[in-house]
């Protein structure tokens, strides 16, 4: 049913559009709309014109498409696929058309039939399939490595439910499941040809002294393709999702046939479970048997895909590393390791250390954190049970860890105390493991993989991460971008070092204005769009303020937070002391089983209620939380802010991907030394940057003292005020005792050094509300921090990717 059928016929390969012309855009709109969508003009709904306007564009990728798939296979290129439980894409219509350069005949074609571009795009649902900057980060490269040309594969699950929507009942926050399939997904190509079985649970067999792998569940893995254009279309990769399908065996006939239809489809139900629903957690959640199935789940289909892909090309797997090179996005495709061992000595004959040399040869890690908490680790019985074969391949590699390395490796073992440590798996079977900072990767050196790092010098680099400036420039700012292009010139968008030209222009007036007219265009944009959606009204003459990201202990907004009651309560104190008015932002979801995050999202919201309608300051101080802040609320809010909290405790943060979106959008940072917080302050200047805080060392000596938080709080005049405030509950007048614990845990451990850091912190704040005064000051630095942003693109990640692990060249 799904085999290809040969045909003949001179032009089969050169069937092709004519240019996309105003008047050749409006046929394939129109013609869409009524073929594909089945609606006539007059009829239309806004969802219409969308699909419609998604599959003209659509229609323009697939020469670009093909053309790249079939010089792959032509010149035998090697290939890259980045294996990701996480793909946080967001909307893909309007960068699909900014890349493939139709943005303006869109907007001209669509203003004919007085329909307004932006309001189409901004109907479609966010892609949500990831929690935060790891699946943000693995979107980027995919857009980095189509645009420089690198032939690659993303894989990742198509989950029918993405990232919880996060809304808020009297300050809390409530999770929905979230729904972007719901109707049709326009991107998507259904691949039925595509599809493997991946077996579950079950026992081993030896026959003559060979373990054979008895499973005992069967799913189907079915592949949706989306097309990935880089930047004009000049390459276009692809983006896998396997989505889970009951083996049609699972359904029960007999069960049916006897009138018990809820008995008989439910291992399809079962089935089905594997793709349903992404896993809310930004830090790792142990033990939990269906994560462990995902996990394979999305290895096994991969990489039985990578093989079939190999093997339909050539024949000597002992070529594999020559054209195949495989990115593990953390540990959450680890299993893919062992899988790749499974099929080389079950499937293929080969001895156990070759197939496990050629895998490592193949493999690469990239470690997204320091908390050891937060590093996989799963139990032999539940690995047992579920796959057991691999199990009995992770025991074996155990052992070779010794053989090859003898009495160095003292110590060293995948499985500890009955749990199979996936850090270490996926540094013993990866020939590169990366960190994602310069301070990271010095840390993963240290402190998380130091016997390994003694055993195998030089296996781990550093590649610091980067973003799209597609995506985080040009779509979400175009006056800003078109700014930049004035000044610049085009080609800024792929060479970004380009911005450098910008330099220059940081002590010109004009030029600074003009910048200045950008900052509030994007700040009016956002207040509209915050009326339209949420219904939350904001002032656009104050200094914009913002956090967004996850909500974590580490991250610390409650150092934010208790810093805005500081600040309120000198406002109020002396009202007429020249304040810059500010408006504070708060944006990001706590897993839903973290009590302390939503204690803190609880204690933001109590505060904003106080704060934003105290007569005395509500003119100079506002705390706006928008609910459910995803990829388009970062499009947003990003290119309005002025001042960008990166407010880590030193060492905890990887890298931070949002602290380089907002410095690229003209935004100053307060920060701390973490993560690549460390290289952006390089990059810009100290000068440039807000810094205060401990450091990593810092941070470590002050935990190790005594009462460290009580000393810190006796220091701070400013935080015991602060921290009175809430214990009176003056933010919770109908409970006063609301945030006991919160208190108790800041007065009695401060794990995160809130109080080590807040009086630095204040000075800080001091700093920017002084620079900020200081107009032309202020615009100087900001237009410096643009211009030297350069080297964060992603485009640069993925080349150092290229060079230094997957050894691959670009195709153009
Ligand atoms: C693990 C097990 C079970 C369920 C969920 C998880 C899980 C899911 C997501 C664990 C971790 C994550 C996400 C981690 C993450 O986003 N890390 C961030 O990665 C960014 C990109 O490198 C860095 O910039 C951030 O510093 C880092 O926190």
């Amino acid at each position: 049913m799904t085999e290809k059928i040969d045909v003949q016929g001179p032009d089969v390969d050169n069937f092709e559009l004519p240019e996309p012309t105003h008047d050749h855009f409006r046929w394939s709109l129109l013609n869409h709309l009524k073929f594909s969508v089945g609606k006539d003009p007059g009829h239309a709904s806004r969802y219409d014109w969308r699909i419609a306007l998604s599959h003209a564009i659509r229609d323009r990728v697939m020469s670009p498409w093909f053309a790249s798939t079939r010089r792959t296979w032509d010149e035998d290129r090697k290939r890259v696929y980045y294996l990701s439980m996480e793909f946080l894409i967001g909307r893909l219509l309007e960068d699909a058309t900014i890349n493939l350069g139709l943005r303006g005949v869109a907007e001209e074609v669509l203003g004919d039939f007085g329909i307004d571009f932006q309001d189409i795009v901004q109907d479609e649902p966010d892609a949500a399939l990831g929690n935060g900057g790891l699946g943000r980060l693995a979107a980027c490269y995919l857009d980095s490595m189509s645009t420089v040309g690198c032939p690659g594969y993303g894989y990742g699950l198509r989950y029918e439910h993405g990232l919880f929507k996060q809304s808020f009942e009297h300050g809390r926050q409530v999770e929905a499941p979230e729904d972007w399939l719901t109707n049709e997904d326009p991107w998507s190509f259904t691949r039925p040809e595509s599809a493997y079985e991946v077996n579950l649970g079950g026992h081993i067999e030896n026959r003559d002294g060979q373990d054979l792998w008895i499973p005992r569940n069967t799913v189907v893995a079915a592949a949706h393709d989306t097309p990935v254009a880089g930047y004009q279309g000049k390459w276009v990769n692809t983006l896998r999702l396997w989505a889970a399908l009951p083996d049609a065996k699972l359904f029960n006939l007999d069960r049916f046939n006897a009138g018990d239809y809820t008995a008989a489809a439910e291992p399809e139900a079962w089935a089905r479970t594997l793709s349903r629903v992404l896993y809310p957690n930004d830090t790792t959640e142990r033990g939990k048997q269906l994560r462990l199935s995902q996990e394979y789940f999305l290895s096994s289909a991969s990489v039985q895909d990578i093989m079939r892909r190999f093997t339909d090309a050539h024949d000597d797997l002992r070529r594999l590393p020559e054209f195949v090179s495989i990115q593990m996005n953390d540990t959450h495709p680890a299993i893919a390791g062992p899988e790749l061992i499974r099929l080389l000595t079950d499937d293929h004959g080969f001895g156990f250390s070759e197939a496990a040399d050629l895998s490592t040869q193949v493999l690469g890690y990239t470690n997204h954190t320091l908390l050891p908490e937060a590093l996989e680790k799963w139990s032999v019985g539940l690995m047992r049970k579920v796959l057991p074969r691999h199990l009995q391949i992770i025991e074996r590699l155990d052992d070779r860890i010794i053989e090859l390395h003898g009495p160095r490796a003292e110590g060293l073992r995948l499985i500890e105390h009955d749990q199979v440590k996936m850090g270490d798996l996926a540094f013993v079977m990866s020939h590169r493991v990366n960190g994602v900072s310069a301070l990271h990767t010095d840390l993963v050196r240290k402190n998380l993989f130091p016997k390994l790092e003694a055993l195998t010098p030089g296996r781990i680099v550093n590649v610091t991460n980067g973003v799209t400036p597609r995506r985080w420039l040009k779509l979400a700012n175009p006056p800003l971008s078109n700014l930049i292009t004035d000044n610049v010139g085009e080609g800024w968008e792929t060479d970004l070092d380009r911005l450098r030209g910008l330099e220059d222009k940081s002590s010109d007036p004009e030029f600074l204005h003009a910048y200045g007219v950008t900052k509030h265009e994007a700040k009016v944009r956002l207040a509209e769009w915050l009326k339209d959606e949420c219904g939350i009204e904001i002032p656009t003459n104050a200094l914009f303020d913002v956090q967004v990201k996850r909500i974590h202990e580490y991250k610390r907004q409650l150092l934010n937070i208790l810093w805005t009651i500081a600040h309120w309560q000198r406002i109020k104190k002396n009202p007429d002391a020249g304040w810059v008015p500010r408006v504070k932002f708060f944006g990001g979801k706590a897993a839903p089983s973290y009590d302390t995050a939503k204690q803190i999202i609880r204690l933001i919201n109590d505060v904003a209620e106080v704060v934003n309608n105290d007569p005395d300051t509500k003119h100079l101080l506002q705390v706006i939380y928008p609910p459910n802040y995803n990829v388009t609320m970062a499009e947003k809010l990003i290119p309005a802010a002025d001042l960008s909290e990166q407010i880590s405790t030193a060492g905890m943060e990887a890298s931070g991907t949002g602290n380089m979106k907002f410095a690229l959008n003209g935004a100053l940072t307060i920060g701390t030394l973490d993560g690549a917080n460390v290289e952006i302050r390089e990059h810009v200047g100290e000068d440039n940057f807000f810094l205060f805080g401990l450091t990593t060392d810092e941070v470590e000596k002050r935990r190790g003292e005594e009462d460290h938080a009580r000393v810190d709080i006796g220091r701070s005049q400013a935080l015991q005020d602060v921290l009175q405030a809430i214990a009176e509950g003056t933010f919770s007048p109908d409970e006063q005792h609301r945030y006991g614990d919160l208190l108790h845990q800041i007065w009695n451990s401060d794990w995160f050094l809130v109080a080590s850091d807040f009086d630095d912190y204040d000075r800080a704040q001091q700093e920017v509300d002084a620079t900020y005064k200081d107009t032309t000051r202020w615009q100087e630095m900001a237009v410096l921090n643009i211009a030297r942003m350069g080297y964060f693109s992603s485009d640069r990640s993925v080349r150092e990717y290229m060079a230094e692990v997957w050894d691959i060249p670009s195709a153009l």
